[in-house]
């Protein structure tokens, strides 16, 4: 591991550190190191695809409605055909599962091999491109077991069992972070050189920061807890910020503290957010960086899924924020 970035010339990319990782996995066969690689192709050509959208006539409604029964954008389409193409090709892989897409998808099962899982959701925040919002591609990274016949099954893992995750944030500049378990880096592309290079690791949350995020226009549908959290987080000089794209809130979180919530509301009484390829994803980078993740009463990491686009309510972000929402929606 170099000392660390230097201000110029840093050339500490996104492949060096994986495979310095899989330095440490003696027998590693370098299986996995490919499937990052894949991520990585596929968020240079999402980038590419996100920047130029408007120019190429690529934003809005692609007509139809995906599994969640929300318009498909354009770009969500895009970017879900060039994530599958990327590690469709990738021989280790046995199942990629979408946000976009009903039905995992089976590329190898049982004899055929095929270590690992890949579930992704392409283009989170979609809805914001026709304003230059900021998007992402939330991904994680499960093992396989060929003794599981269904492709669901097989996926529906605790997010506990996840090898790694991450999000790839199109924004100003377009972040890769990733973690495998030992702590969760930040890679920021170099459009110059086609790299993603490293720029922070072993990233700590601070453990407290009076600011909340959450759509607020719900808030009177929450559940009487969140409401109690809301008044008393009024009262208690908390700042809100909100961008409603999922990675954008996160990273945010991630780098300067605060907490997210997306509680149960009247609308989806179970939470809105996907357990599997959104809420599990984020709740790991949040646990490896200091911070906390919760569905309900439930760590995220232990909630056991049933189906692929299982919807949660959610609470991340910095260890004594969320513990004080966990709090008032306990009614302590
Ligand atoms: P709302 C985007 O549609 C998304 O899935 C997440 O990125 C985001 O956190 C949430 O939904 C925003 O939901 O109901 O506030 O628009």
């Amino acid at each position: 591991m170099p000392h660390g970035p230097s201000s110029v010339h840093n050339l500490y990319s996104l492949q060096s550190h994986i495979l310095a990782e899989e330095a440490l996995h003696p027998g590693a066969s370098g299986d996995f190191s490919w499937i990052v690689s894949a991520i990585s192709l596929a968020g240079k050509a999402i980038a590419h695809r996100v920047r130029r959208a408007r120019l190429e006539n690529a934003l809005g409604d692609e007509g139809s409605t995906n599994v969640q029964g929300e318009a498909q954008q354009r770009m969500d389409v895009i970017a879900n055909d060039i994530l599958m193409r990327c590690l469709g090709s990738r021989a280790s892989i046995a199942v990629l599962a979408s946000e976009e897409d009903e039905e995992p998808t089976i590329m190898r099962r049982g004899k055929d091999g095929g270590k690992y899982c890949v579930l992704f959701d392409p283009l989170d925040g979609s809805s914001t491109l026709d304003s230059n919002g900021a998007v992402g591609t939330i991904f994680t990274i499960l093992r396989n077991d060929p003794l599981i016949e269904s492709a669901e099954r097989t996926v529906c893992q605790q997010g506990s069992k996840q090898i790694a995750s991450g999000y790839i944030l199109y924004g100003p500049s377009t972040a890769f972070v990733i973690t495998t378990g030992t702590g969760v880096a930040l890679f920021e592309l170099d459009p110059f050189i086609g790299s993603f290079i490293l720029v922070k690791n072993n990233i700590r949350i601070p453990s407290s920061k009076r600011i909340y995020s959450v759509n607020e226009a719900y808030s009177e549908s929450f559940p009487h807890g969140y409401q109690e959290y809301l008044r008393w987080a009024h009262a208690n000089n908390y700042s809100s910020r909100y961008i409603g794209s999922l990675c954008a809130d996160v990273h945010r979180i991630l780098l300067n503290g605060g907490v997210f919530l997306y509680p149960p509301t009247i609308s989806h009484p179970d939470g809105k957010l996907r357990l599997l390829y959104e809420a599990n994803p984020m709740a790991m980078i949040m646990e490896q960086a200091g911070g906390l993740s919760y569905c309900g009463n439930t760590a995220t990491l232990d909630v056991q899924p049933m189906k692929l686009h299982q919807r949660v309510p959610l609470v991340l972000g910095s260890r004594d924020e969320v513990r004080i929402v966990l709090g008032h929606a306990a009614g302590l």
